[in-house]
């Protein structure tokens, strides 16, 4: 590590000061033009010019961000180290312009220049450098961080390739892999001065009463800095992200010994540790590679973070005074281990005073009750690959055990069941049982999750350790998802109650007593319908589908999963088209049916129903009979930049996954935020939203947890549902028969076969409430008054859902922080 140079004195060390009108922007992009990118007004392509625009807005955040390092390190203030697998960031351009303020300016300094602003903005690539809401939530957190002045960093891997783009072709998925760093990333800072070996292999050596890991293999990380502008500039949160490189500490041993090509091979190897993002959402693979990510990133995270408190202060007795840690869902839990060793292996501190300090700097948030995505990693490969980590591991195990024993004496199946080793055939770590044992605080991220948390999958750690576990309902910003994606909403709230909503969101219930006034109704309505022709644009030139602005938009864009139910939205689509067909003169409400989503490349039922959703499509799209009654589009490559565009134009919200399988979800606050009505299940976030929008603002259906379980338990037989309800029948034999796949009619067995033999997320017994409430959605759409006092009162009461509220929180309540700005 290098130090830190002497300081200029404050007479040499001189810079520009940047304005923000005009003429002073059009003169930074022209010379970041030339300066930076290299080009002049002759050779300078669109590429050329948004590299210019970048930099020059890059510009301006750049002091307030060093400013907000140099306070957080004058004032010794503790900080939160925010350990995350994803960012999923998405485009920060448009975010740092409104955040700096110089929206319009630029826009006026483009065009003068002869630019078209919004094809630069365009150009922008996603950084997807995560699978769905766990990654965004970690975006939405570092937004807030930096709104309400949390000092803090984010951290976590700089993969080459992010999540995959995905092509529809033929009406399948394809992914593309998704090298999002092909051009240059001009947002980011290289950081070679922070750069930590990473050990992996070799095997351990007793030494009286130490402990020596020996002969590894090591890769570098070296840190990539990007900077996240808060709220009006308040401050600017850091992002720093891992790249894997093999310049320094690679197989020397197998070089000197002149086996070059196996020196080249671990080169290569170790490197691979940072290429590409596991596109898999909600299940645990337990692939090496993946082990050796989460390790890899964990390890240059707690080394720069010791590195970082040493450089200030020697005495670890300070430590949890000035460090909070925080684990977004397992995958950084080796964190724990990894801080043990240091403290123990590296700064020689005492066993029991290391664990102390680990107890108090961890906390953890878990995001999923489903055993298939818990992750456990077999004790075989973990001793291979992290020997020291494992033997750590183990002694925590028997410290807790022996506690455990000494509470709870001839408990001897609890000792069974907390173990971190689970022993049922081939032995494994329990990653969740080793974060909660480490962390003082563990949240849920919605009341029923955390509440079903506690007396589920922790049950015997919450009688343990009761005083840990904790809600932290879930949130968004409302700065990208209402100020920055919806334009027109967000220019007509400003209008009617003025623009501090963007950081205290609760003012938006200034809007309730609006919802009757005609004026207000019809300028809301006015934002939507234009929101809506922007979309309908951006569909005809992706599916080459016509939709009517003015049908109901209903939407349901999210990860394609079993549990989330898009198969529940098909049949009554299916349902829908069915009975138009039967009643074609009929006063059907015009509907626009909406999907988005990507499936983990793996999963085979997930595929095919998006396969199902686009062969749908084209019958229904293509059936003269149908005309605009009803429309149904698969948007390809969802990511949040597409996000940004179909959430402002939702009529409808669709979250309907299995009560008690949805952790939180925060889709469902995007869309209830731009005014669209929820259809939901009693899932997650779902309940907290009726609550705070008020129950006859939102659309409620199907069984609830408890009856889920009672359905589960009695023996489920989805059959009786199909036998006694004609419609639903009617939906399944046609995709049965091959209605929507006649080249294949047996295209879409495996779905209606599991349909009806297990149906375990229950669509069946929840379709019939779901087709009445279509009925009363629908019924409430022909009244347009109505509808758009429904829509009004959902934005009015969405205050309690910004992720500046959640954020507090957790500073309050879990991180034992001050934010800065009240
Ligand atoms: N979530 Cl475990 C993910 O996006 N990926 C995951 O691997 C796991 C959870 C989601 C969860 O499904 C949503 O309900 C939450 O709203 C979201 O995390 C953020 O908490």
């Amino acid at each position: 590590m290098s130090d830190t140079q002497p300081t200029a004195d404050p007479v040499t060390f001189e810079y520009d000061h940047l304005d923000n009108d005009v003429d002073a922007l059009r003169k930074s992009i022209t010379n970041q033009l030339i300066y930076t990118v290299g080009r002049d007004q002759r050779s300078a392509n669109s590429a050329d010019w948004f590299f210019a625009l970048f930099h020059a807005v890059r510009d301006r955040m750049m002091h307030r961000w060093r400013e907000t390092l140099a306070t957080a390190q004058d004032s010794d203030a503790k900080r939160v180290y925010y350990l995350s697998m994803e960012f999923l960031t998405g485009r920060a351009l448009t975010n740092a312009l409104l955040s700096v303020g110089i929206m319009d300016e630029a826009r006026t300094a483009c065009t003068q220049l002869g630019l078209d602003f919004d094809a630069l903005i365009d150009l922008e690539t996603d950084a997807g450098l995560g699978n769905g809401g766990l990654g965004r939530l970690a975006a939405c957190f570092l937004d807030s961080m930096a709104t309400v002045g949390v000092p803090g960093m984010g951290y976590g891997i700089r993969y080459d390739y992010g999540m995959f783009a995905q092509r529809i072709v033929h009406g399948r998925q394809v992914e593309e892999p998704d090298y999002w760093l092909v051009n240059g990333n001009p947002w980011e800072f290289m950081r070679p001065e922070f750069s930590y070996p990473v050990h992996f292999g070799g095997r351990l050596v007793q030494a009286g009463d130490d402990v020596r890991w020996v002969e590894t293999d090591d890769v570098v990380a070296t840190a990539y800095d990007t900077g996240v502008p808060g709220h009006e500039l308040r401050s600017v949160a850091t992002m720093r992200l891992w790249t894997a490189r093999a310049t320094s500490g690679i197989n020397l041993d197998a070089f000197n010994k002149g086996d070059y090509m196996r020196a080249v091979e671990a080169k290569n190897a170790s490197e691979n540790v940072s290429r590409v993002l596991y596109p898999d959402d909600s299940t645990d693979h337990g692939k090496e590679l993946r082990l050796r990510q989460e390790y890899f990133f964990v390890s240059a995270s707690l080394q720069d973070i010791v590195r970082r408190f040493k450089k200030h202060q020697g005495n670890f007795d300070l430590f949890a005074d000035r460090v909070a840690i925080h684990l977004n869902d397992t995958h950084p839990a080796l964190a724990v281990p990894e801080l043990m060793r240091l403290l123990v292996d590296e700064q020689r501190l005492e066993w029991d005073n290391a664990w102390n300090i680990c107890k108090k700097v961890f906390s953890y948030t878990n995001h999923t009750l489903m055993q298939e995505a818990l992750e456990t990693w077999p004790v075989d490969m973990m001793g291979r690959l992290l020997p020291r980590h494992l033997r750590i591991i183990y002694d925590l195990n028997a410290n807790f055990l022996a506690e455990v024993h000494e509470r709870f004496p001839g408990e001897n199946d609890l000792l069974r069941r907390v173990s971190l080793i689970d022993e049922r055939g081939q032995r494994r770590v329990r990653m969740a049982y080793l974060s909660v044992l480490a962390s003082h605080k563990v949240n849920g991220v919605s009341a029923l999750h955390s509440q079903l948390m506690v007396q589920t999958i922790f049950a015997d750690f919450a009688r343990l350790y009761p005083e840990r576990f904790c809600n932290k309902t879930n949130g968004i910003t409302p700065r990208r998802w209402l100020s920055q994606a919806n334009r027109p909403l967000a220019g007509l709230i400003d209008a009617r109650i003025g623009t501090d909503w963007r950081r205290n969101l609760d003012e938006l219930a200034q809007l309730r007593p609006l919802a009757t006034d005609p004026e207000f109704v019809s300028a809301f309505q006015e934002a939507k319908a234009q929101n809506k022709r922007r979309l309908a644009e951006r569909i005809a030139a992706e599916t080459g589908v016509i939709v009517n602005p003015n049908s109901l938009f209903d939407v349901q864009i999210k990860r394609m999963h079993e549990y989330k139910r898009q198969l529940l939205n098909v049949l009554h689509v299916v349902t829908r088209y069915q009975q138009i067909l039967a009643r074609p003169h009929a006063d059907w409400v015009p509907r626009t049916v909406v999907f988005a989503g990507k499936a983990a490349s793996a999963y085979f039922m997930a595929k095919l129903v998006i396969k199902l959703i686009n062969d749908v499509a084209r019958v229904v799209n293509h059936d003269k009979r149908i005309g605009d009654k009803l429309k149904v589009v698969f948007i390809p490559n969802y990511r949040v930049s597409l996000a940004e565009v179909i959430i402002p134009a939702a009529d409808l919200s669709e979250q309907i996954s299995t009560a008690g399988t949805e952790a939180s979800g925060t889709g469902n606050m995007k869309f209830a935020l731009n005014g669209a009505l929820t259809i939901g299940t009693w899932d997650g976030a779902n309940i907290e939203i009726a609550e705070n929008v008020g129950l006859e603002h939102i659309f409620i259906f199907g069984h609830r947890t408890e009856q889920v379980a009672a359905l589960r338990a009695s023996g489920y037989n989805p059959r009786r549902y199909y036998d006694n309800n004609y419609d639903l029948k009617t939906a399944i034999d046609r995709i049965a028969e091959g209605a929507f796949s006649p080249e294949e009619p047996g295209r879409f067995h495996d779905i209606t076969r599991t349909l009806l033999e297990s149906d375990y997320y229950l669509l069946l017994a929840d379709y019939s409430d779901y087709l009445a409430t279509q009925h009363k959605v629908d019924e409430l759409y022909r009244n347009p008054a109505e509808w758009t006092r429904h829509a009004i009162m959902n934005v009015a009461g969405m205050g309690a859902f910004s992720s500046d509220r959640t954020i507090r929180e957790y500073a309050s309540e879990i991180w034992n922080v001050k934010p800065l700005f009240p």
